[in-house]
Formats: structure tokens, sequence, C-alpha cells
């Protein structure tokens, strides 16, 4: 070969070399890639000091560290991006507005009305039928419904059984909560269940509630010790009745399309952070309620130690009265929602119903 062609056929050699490691580079970087966003915003209604908060930020921590930092999920407290009206936020999801949310059934509810089966007065009770159903045909009932608005599920968090506070008395009987002008989520079942009761329901954004508390506009509230002792409710209220007489489930959520596009890779680490997370957020809202499980979990696997261990002990140290409703106490209220059980059952559908009555061999 004369050295002017060598030199061509070397330079060919390169050019081909040059192609194959811009093509071999193509290959190495994850399909989309250039199309992660700098930022996915999650919307959650609460603020980072609660377990619920805490659950957002530990999920965004593992994103980041599972996806290599691709992924970057900035948690949106207190509604912000909602203007605080958290009954919007499975509706901004579903658009595509907001990327993700980790979010209670109560407020994925005017989207999803499947979520009011959590909702339904003295239906599950304990954590044992809420694992039942989160795990069994009524979690994946949900999910598929999501699926079909545009949403996609990745794990059950909680925001825990609501227990009723207020200022003027103990509440044990029906009788109790007559008149009593209580702030509610602006969701129907919940003005249902306390016009049933014979109460004067306010619908509010919680982003209101806390200043109806400290004006006292309204006489008492109801929701999970999650939100309870972060809120430091005793400040308002002296009363609290452990009634367990609905619960509200956290679900971490994405959009769908958006998710879609995802890489297998991400897909996959984005829903073990999730899993791991509500784990996590869980057990932080059942510890000092399930006995030393959930203590004993965050210890072992999260190496985390509650400030407060004692939920219960920690309100009445703060001058609460705390009322544990026994069995016929209880059976009184069974009665008196009875009617809009029934109503919310026909709302529902048997189907989901049925479903969820599987679950919990009820
Ligand atoms: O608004 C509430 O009461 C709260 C914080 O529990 C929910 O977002 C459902």
């Amino acid at each position: 070969m004369r050295k002017r062609d060598l030199i061509k056929a070397m330079g060919r050699c390169a050019g081909l070399g040059l192609a194959a490691l811009f093509v071999l580079s193509l290959a190495a970087v994850p399909a989309g890639a250039a199309e992660f966003k700098k930022e996915y915003k999650m919307q959650l209604n609460v603020g980072p000091t609660f377990y619920w908060g805490m659950g957002a930020v530990k999920f965004a921590e593992l994103a980041k560290e599972k996806t290599g930092g691709r992924i970057n999920i900035k948690p949106y407290f207190g509604s912000s991006l909602l203007k605080g009206h958290q009954l919007k936020s499975a509706q901004l999801v579903a658009t595509g507005v907001i990327d993700c949310a980790l979010e209670s059934t109560i407020n994925i509810s005017p989207v999803i009305s499947e979520c009011n089966v959590f909702s339904l007065p003295f239906f599950i009770n304990t954590y044992e039928n809420l694992d039942k159903m989160e795990n069994g045909k009524t979690g994946k009932a949900i999910f598929d419904a999501m699926e079909k608005k545009g949403l996609i599920g990745l794990a059950w968090g909680e925001n825990g059984f609501r227990q009723v506070t207020n200022s003027k008395r103990a509440i044990r009987t029906p009788e109790d909560v007559k008149g009593m002008r209580l702030r509610v989520v602006g969701s129907p079942i919940f003005i249902d269940i306390f016009r049933q009761l014979g109460a004067d329901p306010v619908d509010m954004n919680w982003g209101d509630a806390v200043t109806a508390f400290q004006q006292g506009v309204v006489d008492g509230q109801e929701n999970p010790v999650g939100v309870l002792v972060p809120v430091q409710i005793w400040q308002y209220h002296k009363y609290a009745t452990f009634w367990n007489y609905l619960v509200d489930p956290l679900i971490f959520y994405w959009n769908k399309k958006d998710w879609q596009a995802f890489p297998k890779d991400i897909k996959k680490a984005l829903k073990e952070a999730a899993l791991e997370a509500a784990e996590f957020e869980k057990a932080l809202c059942r510890a000092g309620l399930d006995g030393e499980k959930s203590i004993n979990l965050l210890k072992s696997k999260f190496k985390h130690t509650m400030d407060i261990p004692e939920p219960v002990k920690h309100m009445e140290a703060k001058g609460m009265t705390v009322t544990f409703l026994k069995d016929e106490e209880r059976k009184a209220f069974i009665e008196a929602t009875k009617p809009v059980f029934d109503k919310w059952v026909k709302e529902l559908g048997s189907d989901l119903y049925e479903k969820a009555k599987a679950d919990i061999k009820k």
C-alpha cells in the first residue's frame, strides 16, 4: 500500500471508529434521559414536620439515591401548588400540571370516588383490616380506577385512624356531639356523617383550619394522631375521643403519561423508593398505637427513634382528657350513623363494597 492510500485507509477506520463510539455512547445513555425534568413537583397537604411530610421527604431522598440522581422530586408542602385547595390534588396530577403526590384518600376522592370506602363510618376499625384491604382486592380496585383516570398508584402510606377533638366536653355518646360546630374536610361523606349525628359540620381546607381553631370559630375537628401532635391540638381542644371511626390512608401516585414514558429501570427504582418510604411513613404514624411493632421496625430497619413514642400519654401530659369508647358506646355510634353508611355503600357500588368485605371477612 502506498503511503497516501495507507493514510486514507487509516482515516476511514478512524471515521468508522468515531461513528461506532458515537453509536455506543448513545446506547449507554438511557432512553429518554435527555427528557428528565430538572424537578418533579410533588403535592402534599401538610408540612414537613408531620409524619406524612417526613414520608414525602424520604421518598424524594430514596428516589434520588435509587435513580443515581436522575430523578429529583421536590415536595411542595401545605398544598402550596393548589393554593390550599386540597381536594384538587388528583385532578392536577391527572392532567400533568403536577407530576406526583403523596395524598390522603379523602383528598383523592373527588376524582376516585372508590376512595370513600375508607370513610364508611365504623367499618374498618383496625390496622389489620386496613392492611388486608390495601394489599387485597380493594387496593387493587382502587389502583385500577386510578389508572383509568390517568394516575399510577405506587404505594400505600398513611395518615391514620381519625379521632375527634373539641373544646366543649368529652364525647362518649351521639348525644354529646349534638350542636357541636366541627371543622371537616370538604368531602360530602364527612358532612353527611356529622349532620346525621346532629352536629354542625363546617367544611374548610386544612390551610384555614388552624386559624379557625385559634379563633374558636369551630368547637372541634377530627384528624389522626399524626396531625394532632404536630399541630399541638391541646392548645385549642381539651377533649379527644379515640373512636377509630374511619381511616385515612395516603397514596404515593404519579401522572400516568409521564410514568409510562419513563425507562424501565427508573420505574423500578421509583416504585421501590415509594414502597420503602411508605413503610417508614406508616410506621411513624402507627408508632405507640400498635404495641411495639412499629417502634421496633423504625429502630431496626430505619435507625429511627421516635421523639414521641407514646402519643396518647403525650396528649394527656399536655392536659387533654382522652376518651376511649367501650364496645357498647361504639355500638350507639354505629346505630346512629347507619343511614349514612347505607347511603354511601350505594354510592360506592356493591362490587367494591363486596371486595372490601371479602378482604376483611366482614
Ligand atoms: O384536611 C385534613 O384534615 C387532613 C390534613 O387530614 C387531610 O388532608 C385529609
